[in-house]
């Protein structure tokens, strides 16, 4: 991948994480660490890697993007009005009366939102089963999705780990936020998942393991994946819950939900002010 498209979509990663906090400090709490987490997936997906169309985002002919762990709603929903998909004011509205932006992800309210999540455990089986049906369509797009560790105790999850290579889903790409920590604790506390590698190889899977905070990573792994031929392909990001905003990535543990005060949402935008001047230019979209 070029260059200029990685520093790009490290650019509008730090975009998105600004407006992750803004979000948050709007509404004075929220699921900081794990939004944080996957904003670089979520960059890289839509920097270029996923087939979509702001102007048209129910398109038959199009990726989609199941993220599993939908109280990272936040994240997308900064990306998504970042691309243009909605405007950047809806952003205010998190999680308020009559918004279209409710905590969680849902296909029904946010244009761009391809599935409505927030129930742990379930978007595998829906990202399984909506590769399939284009499958049978003979649409040869490609569906992502995104699970968190902490979701991967979740049986479900392995109901359609194992359906998804006796399918030959090759159109479906999964990524694990392998951040290691979840709600209360950290995963090797509350429920060991012990080898995710090993497992969803075992299974069938075509399966990597990469730097999930670093966007160059993600688009090799991804164009790996894209060749790999009649069977899934599961990617496990290594992630830091938090990542981006040091003081929230220090909390551990406690930066699942949290409060987000002014104060704070303020030194984080002021690291987040750093790092863009590594891009040579403010942000775009300052609140
Ligand atoms: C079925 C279900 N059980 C419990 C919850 C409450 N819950 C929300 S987030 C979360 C922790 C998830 O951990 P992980 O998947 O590791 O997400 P991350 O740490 O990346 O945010 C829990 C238990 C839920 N949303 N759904």
């Amino acid at each position: 991948m070029e260059n200029q498209v990685i520093r790009d979509t490290e650019k509008f990663a730090v975009e998105i994480r600004m407006q992750v906090i803004r979000q948050l400090a709007k509404l004075g709490f929220g699921h900081a660490g794990g939004c944080l987490s996957v904003v670089d997936v979520v960059a890289s997906l839509y920097s270029g890697i996923m087939d979509i169309d702001p102007k048209n985002p129910r398109k038959k002919e199009r990726d989609r993007l199941v993220v599993s762990k939908g109280h990272a709603g936040p994240a997308l929903y900064a990306a998504l009005a970042l691309k243009g998909f909605f405007p950047m004011e809806w952003l205010d509205t998190l999680n308020q009366g009559g918004t279209r932006l409710p905590s969680h992800c849902d296909g029904n309210k946010t244009p761009g939102i391809d599935c409505t999540t927030g129930s742990l455990g379930q978007g595998l089986s829906l990202a399984a089963g909506m590769a399939y049906g284009l499958k049978l369509d003979g649409i040869p797009n490609t569906v992502y999705a995104v699970l968190g560790d902490g979701e991967c105790q979740e049986g479900q999850i392995w109901e359609a780990a194992l359906a998804a290579p006796k399918f030959g889903l090759d159109a479906l790409i999964c990524f694990v936020d392998y951040n290691k920590v979840q709600l209360d604790g950290t995963v090797d506390e509350i429920m060991p998942l012990k080898s995710l590698f090993m497992k969803f190889r075992s299974f069938g899977w075509h399966t990597q393991q990469i730097n999930g905070n670093d966007p160059a990573s993600i688009f090799a792994a991804v164009e790996l994946a894209k060749k790999e031929k009649g069977r899934p392909s599961v990617i496990l990001l290594d992630t830091i819950k938090g990542y981006g905003c040091s003081e929230i990535a220090a909390l551990g543990c406690l930066n699942h939900h949290m409060d987000m005060p002014e104060d704070l949402a303020q030194r984080c935008m002021a690291e987040l002010r750093e790092q863009m001047k590594q891009y040579g230019q403010e942000e775009r979209h300052e609140n």
